[in-house]
């Protein structure tokens, strides 16, 4: 390379350094790395006028400052963080997003295993299958864990936790899967008459990897997200809500939970029973979902630390993707497909993304210190990539008051080159929405490493 030609780089170099590194409140749009396809900008933006898929289109906006409290005093410590802006933030969440769930495990819960084999899949995995009963009544609403743990190595297993969109049996061929008996949406689980079928056993086994898994030391534990609330707007007159609703004059109110709310409340009973099963290292659970399970996983995440470390893969709006920035789903438009996710309250934010006092970026945020690993998918500008990679960002500086990094870098990788060395992971992964054996593995990555720097593996 010529001297000039050298210099020219460097510049180059330099520039995008500078750009990357943001020290202000907005947001810039030159991070260099993964860039969308322009053929699929065009396709997809032909397809849909109305949805904005194209980079220069994203207005200009100011991020709130997780690190400002109400009264507007700047947070400067790991402490005040801690014992006051953290709860702050997470109210913001409940208020405004994912609305107030019942506090804590219900008094009359029990758990019954129901399933108990030693030696399943040839003999490399033990498997157990346990009923919730949120009220510990007969016929109330229930949800069945399914769970698979290495049947070689030392207990407890460090143990992966992911609600699962079409019934337990899905998740692998295995014939002693109960048969999900709960309502299913169409195209789901094989379903007829919104039951599963027979048919649909396994069918969803290239998301949960169960043999690498197992392989690499890990346990995997998972739940059918309709046990704890059918995924269809009937008013929260079924699943989990009628059973915990806290109505006023009889009245739904504007921060009642939602069902991302009652799924992320499902997870954290499934917590309660890792606590009591001596062969699943409560210390070591990890938090997962698939875009609405993986919007799910991290309010699941947010509120609840017993989780030591939460992944969102592909959760897009309302998951890991900023909504200031209007690309892909917007609020409005997911308010409008699935009025019943959110809480009322999330409505007023309808095309009025700049009036919320949150956006993703603090979500994030509410993980730390702990790890937290998010995905793009190339294909998936509907979940907005660069926005999911840009909240992981500017959720940097919470980490750092904790005396941690995040990201570790401002820069949006290239495709399919993971960012692992802080306590945020994230990739943008060649291919489409959906849940793959390279996400996993990347997910064991990061988990093996930082499970063992917290010397507990
Ligand atoms: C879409 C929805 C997304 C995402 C996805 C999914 O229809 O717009 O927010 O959550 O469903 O859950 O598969």
């Amino acid at each position: 390379m010529s001297d000039s030609k050298l210099l020219t780089s460097s510049l180059i170099v330099l520039c995008a350094a500078f750009f990357g590194a943001e020290s202000s409140g907005f947001a810039r749009t030159s991070e260099v790395g993964w860039k969308a396809s322009s053929e699929l900008v065009d396709s997809l933006s032909k397809q849909s006028a109305e949805t904005n898929y194209r980079e220069q289109k994203v207005p200009k906006y100011a991020l709130p400052d997780p690190l400002v409290a109400s009264d507007g005093k700047k947070v400067t410590d790991a402490a005040a963080w801690q014992a006051e802006r953290r709860a702050q933030v997470l109210d913001l969440f409940r208020t405004h997003l994912y609305g107030r769930a019942p506090v804590g495990r219900p008094k009359n819960m029990t758990f019954e295993q129901f399933d108990f084999e030693r030696n399943v899949l040839g003999g490399s995995a033990i498997r157990k299958q346990v009923s919730v009963s949120f009220t510990g009544k007969k016929d109330a609403p229930a949800m069945d864990i399914l769970i698979y743990l290495p049947n070689t190595g030392s207990k407890p297993v460090a143990t992966f936790v992911l609600l699962n969109f079409g019934g337990n049996h899905t998740i692998n061929a295995d014939p002693a899967i109960k048969l999900s008996t709960s309502w299913m949406r169409p195209g789901r689980g094989g379903s007829v008459n919104n039951l599963a079928t027979e048919q649909s056993r396994g069918s969803s086994s290239s998301s949960y990897p169960l043999a690498s898994i197992l392989k690499r030391g890990y346990g995997l534990a998972t739940i059918y997200y309709g046990d704890i609330d059918p995924d269809f707007h009937d008013g929260f007159k079924n699943g989990v809500h009628p059973l915990f609703d806290k109505l006023r004059n009889g009245e739904r109110q504007g921060d009642a939970w939602g069902s991302i709310g009652a799924w992320a409340w499902g997870l954290s009973r499934a917590m309660d029973y890792f606590e009591t099963d001596a062969d699943i290292d409560q210390a070591r659970i990890s938090v997962l979902g698939h875009s609405r399970l993986g919007k799910t996983a991290l309010w699941a995440g947010a509120q609840d630390e017993r989780f030591a470390f939460v992944i969102s893969n592909n959760s897009g709006c309302g998951g890991a993707a900023l909504s200031r920035r209007r690309f892909g789903e917007t609020v409005g438009r997911i308010n409008t497909s699935f009025p019943h996710w959110f809480c009322e309250n999330f409505k007023k934010f309808n095309d009025n993304e700049d009036d919320l006092p949150v956006d993703q970026h603090m979500l994030i945020s509410l993980m730390a210190p702990r790890p937290v690993y998010v995905t793009s998918a190339d294909k998936d500008l509907w979940a907005d990539p660069r926005g999911e990679f840009l909240a992981c960002k500017h959720a940097g500086p919470v980490y750092r008051l904790l005396g941690i990094d995040g990201l570790g870098t401002g820069r949006m990788p290239a495709l399919d080159k993971p960012i692992k060395k802080g306590t945020i992971g994230y990739h943008v992964r060649s291919g489409g929405h959906g849940l793959t054996e390279y996400d996993w593995q990347n997910f064991m990555d990061f988990a093996d490493k930082h499970f063992a720097l917290r010397g507990r593996k």
